[in-house]
């Protein structure tokens, strides 16, 4: 791994604070990214143990944007009209936005989440709540081969994707399908936008790469869709190669040609990426400054996890941003890890409130805009990174 960029000392980005233990020492880990030539895979370089992520107490959930639920409504749909499949099975469902789309004896939701997998248990659907590898695989497809696997946002946090693509091969059908959704590395490096890396993003996929790792496992991307989801994702459509019921479409050589053309698979590349990066803090902070030194009122919307990124690398903290709003209810009342700014029910948006708002859920831009209609038409502003720090 050639290392390009180095965002410094990060917690855990999920790991929200409460008032009890605010003034603990928090476990930190240095946040540095690389790149391999030879399969041009870009990876964190110090990883976290995935039970410290993924446990019980998991607050990220995908039905909290009307995106996500459209968005896997609408694929549901695609998914039911194009392969026909008997059964499907989703690996990493979290809270249910995707397979509540379909009926309940068609799909099988892994989620070692215990708190999310808890919520689709008890809405009717069969759910493992355990991490996917090969023995649960066996254990699954005993009696019945799976024809559709979905995985959206889930490969990119997992450091061994040897288990998966091992368990995956052997639970599909003969004319069984892989779907992998996940943001896509051209789209990151166009949108500058760094804080697609923290402890749970072990890899941003290139097409290119995934094309290398897949190979050695007998599996091929036969198609390919840009999305517009978490700041632009790409969705492959994977296949067993010996499975010649679907042709490699043309979409895939063109994504291809692209990443090519835009450096993907040179390590200069990243080089330069980095330096934007730094330029984004600096020009960043610089907007904070001006605006607090005007006494202006800052506040963020949507404590992602991408915010903790952006916040501990930019060292901002209190003295620039008053509070968040976000609509998790496991968030609110907590305090974002590092930068300590607390977290608050969300309400509507008003100028006579605040007078600046940091785009923590940039990826959701037109959402958030289409709510906040009224704050924007009073004069109300946002402050964005992506791609360049600015207000708008
Ligand atoms: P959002 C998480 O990242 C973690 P995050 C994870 N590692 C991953 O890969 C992606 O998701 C998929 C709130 N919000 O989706 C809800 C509002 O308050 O960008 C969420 O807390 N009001 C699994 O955390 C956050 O913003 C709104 O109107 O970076 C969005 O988080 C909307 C639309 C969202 O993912």
């Amino acid at each position: 791994m050639k290392k390009f960029l180095d965002l410094g000392l990060q917690p855990l980005a999920n790991s929200y604070l409460d008032s009890k233990n605010l003034n603990y020492k928090e476990k930190k880990f240095r946040l540095v990214i690389g790149f391999n030539p030879k399969n041009y895979l870009v990876s964190i370089l110090n990883t976290v143990p995935k039970e410290k992520m993924f446990n019980e107490r998991y607050p990220y959930k995908s039905s909290e944007s009307k995106t996500m639920k459209n968005s896997f409504k609408l694929l549901s749909q695609i998914i039911k009209k194009r392969f026909k499949p008997n059964l499907v099975l989703e690996i990493g469902s979290n809270d249910g936005a995707f397979i509540k789309n379909f009926r309940k004896n068609k799909i099988i939701g892994v989620e070692p989440c215990k708190n999310l997998a808890k919520i689709t248990s008890k809405n009717g659907y069969k759910t493992f709540s355990e991490y996917w590898d090969i023995s649960l695989a066996k254990k699954i497809t005993k009696k019945r081969k799976i024809d559709l696997i979905y995985s959206a946002n889930t490969l990119s946090h997992i450091k061994n994707f040897t288990e998966i693509f091992k368990a995956v091969k052997l639970s599909l059908s003969d004319r069984g399908i892989l779907i992998l959704e996940d943001p896509s590395l051209l789209e990151c490096i166009k949108n500058v936008a760094y804080d697609q890396f923290y402890c749970e993003h072990i890899y941003v996929f290139s097409t290119i790469a995934l094309q290398k790792i897949l190979d050695q496992f007998g599996l091929e991307i036969f198609d390919i869709e840009n999305t517009k989801t978490h700041g632009g994702s790409n969705r492959y459509f994977i296949k067993s190669k010996k499975n010649k019921f679907y042709k490699i479409n043309k979409r895939l050589k063109k994504n291809i040609n692209l990443e090519r053309r835009k450096g993907l698979h040179k390590f200069y590349t990243y080089k330069k990426f980095a330096k934007k990066v730094a330029t984004s803090k600096e020009r960043l902070n610089k907007i904070f400054k001006t605006l607090r030194a005007k006494n202006k009122k800052i506040i963020g919307y949507g404590a992602t996890a991408k915010s903790c990124t952006v916040l501990n690398y930019c060292k901002i903290g209190t003295e620039k941003i008053d509070f968040f709003y976000d609509t998790t209810s496991y968030k609110i009342g907590k305090f974002l890890p590092g930068s300590k700014i607390k977290i608050k029910n969300y309400r509507k948006l008003s100028v006579d409130e605040v007078d600046y708002v940091f785009l923590g859920a940039w990826n959701f831009k037109n959402e958030i805009f289409k709510k906040e209609h009224k704050f924007i038409k009073q004069g109300g502003k946002f402050i964005t990174h992506i791609p360049v720090p600015k207000i708008i």
